[in-house]
């Protein structure tokens, strides 16, 4: 298959493309038609790697209200509302929302997703069913999956051994949630096992940290920590990391200098902590994103990630990545004009260096065939005008199409 005049990342000039065996065989501003060949215009449109959906809770996806709602719109509720939705968990319902879920993402162009399974459940079930169900949803996307302890690793019955059951039957990466422990001491423990857990099982890992307003919530310094002296440096993510929004500046001058020595990855989710945080604050309230704007400029990898997809957490979500870069680059205030047009950076490149997807990855001769088409020229006017993704290819095989909406003023 020949795709012409592709517009790859931004590029001034277009660019033909020929896929052979489902890997990117040559590219070049002409190529000349091979007998027989099939053949795409791709009519000068953006052509970017596939989105990668860095950081989403897939085993409460399409859950929101039911039970019940989350009322005060904090975590802890959201958290209530799971455990009150884990006990009606089965194989089946399970595996039947991952597929929507999934198929939505697939819509929209993501090809790679990391999901956190809540492990504080002695059954599994969830777990179980999501490690099953990603074998039959390898056409549309490759699935991680992180072992989330939810209710805590030191602070829920047999954490551990749930940590360590999680870990045999197949995750990718251990998580941990040091803010939710009962205390501090618990915090900074349950670090160490994560990362030892990790370490052991030449594992991934990606935790939930500090996600709270609470300036004194410093699980990061001891992830960061541990990242450098087990080696396992950008192996390791930092997720959510909402009190660095409210730590001191000069807290946060100390900080920067472990955080780049340890080179650990960072995502931030701003629509869903946007929505979370500042909840116990009057006037002013606190957005809660962490600094990704002093992040990138000091060279540490972040991404944007979605979170969730209507569940107890957050009422909203399509399965598109375009939302969270929108309002990331507000509410970080990253809004030149360079920002925004490489702000797909966040939940492409940025985010599969978080899942480590390496040369498996990216729009290069020998690497898998894997890009969506967009219908713009850049990125810029991609955001700005929440273009459609109109063609998703993987592994050389077209997964997804959408047709634009074509908009007439009648006078
Ligand atoms: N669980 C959690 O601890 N934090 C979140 N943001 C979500 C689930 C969505
Ligand atoms: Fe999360």
């Amino acid at each position: 298959m020949l795709y012409t005049n592709a517009r790859i990342e931004n590029a001034a000039e277009t660019t033909d493309i020929r896929v052979e065996d489902g890997r990117f065989a040559a590219m070049e501003p002409k190529l000349s038609l091979l007998p027989g060949e099939e053949v795409t215009d791709l009519h000068g449109k953006l052509v970017l790697p596939p989105f990668v959906e860095p950081h989403v809770h897939l085993d409460a996806t399409l859950t929101a209200g039911d039970p019940v709602w989350n009322m005060s719109g904090t975590l802890f509720e959201g958290i209530e509302c799971w455990a009150k939705r884990k006990d009606k968990l089965s194989a089946a319902d399970v595996k039947d929302r991952v597929r929507r879920a999934v198929r939505l993402y697939a819509s929209n162009g993501v090809q790679f997703i990391r999901t956190h399974v809540d492990v504080t459940d002695p059954s599994l079930v969830a777990l179980k069913a999501i490690l099953e169900v990603r074998e039959e949803l390898r056409g549309l996307a490759d699935i991680q999956v992180v072992a989330f302890p939810q209710e805590g690793i030191l602070s829920f019955p047999h954490g551990k051994e749930l940590m360590e059951e999680a870990v045999k039957l197949g995750v990718d990466a251990v998580g941990a949630i040091p803010h939710f422990e009962f205390t501090r001491e618990y915090a900074v423990e349950s670090l160490n096992f994560a990362c030892q857990l990790a370490a052991r099982n030449d594992l991934l890992m990606d935790v939930h940290c500090d996600e709270t307003d609470d300036d004194q919530s410093r699980g990061l310094e001891t992830l960061a920590t541990r990242a450098l002296e087990l080696g396992l440096k950008d192996r390791v993510t930092a997720s959510h990391t909402c009190a660095m929004h409210s730590y001191s500046n000069a807290y946060v001058l100390k900080l920067m200098r472990l955080l780049k020595m340890s080179e650990i990855n960072f995502v931030s989710n701003p629509l869903v902590n946007t929505h979370l945080e500042g909840r116990a604050d009057t006037y002013p309230k606190r957005r809660g994103v962490t600094r990704v704007k002093e992040l990138t400029e000091a060279g540490i990898n972040v991404a944007f990630g979605n979170d969730d997809l209507f569940d107890p957490w957050y009422p909203m979500g399509c399965g598109a990545m375009r939302d969270t870069v929108y309002l990331g680059l507000h509410v970080t205030q990253m809004m030149g004009r360079e920002d925004i047009l490489n702000s797909y950076r966040f939940v492409t490149t940025k985010a599969a260096r978080v899942l480590h997807l390496g040369d498996g990855y990216g729009i290069e001769v020998g690497r898998p065939a894997s890009f969506v088409v967009m219908d713009a020229e850049d990125y810029y006017e991609a955001l700005s005008n929440n273009a459609s993704v109109t063609l998703s290819v993987r592994k050389g095989k077209a997964v997804a199409r959408t047709q634009p909406a074509r908009r007439e003023v009648l006078i």
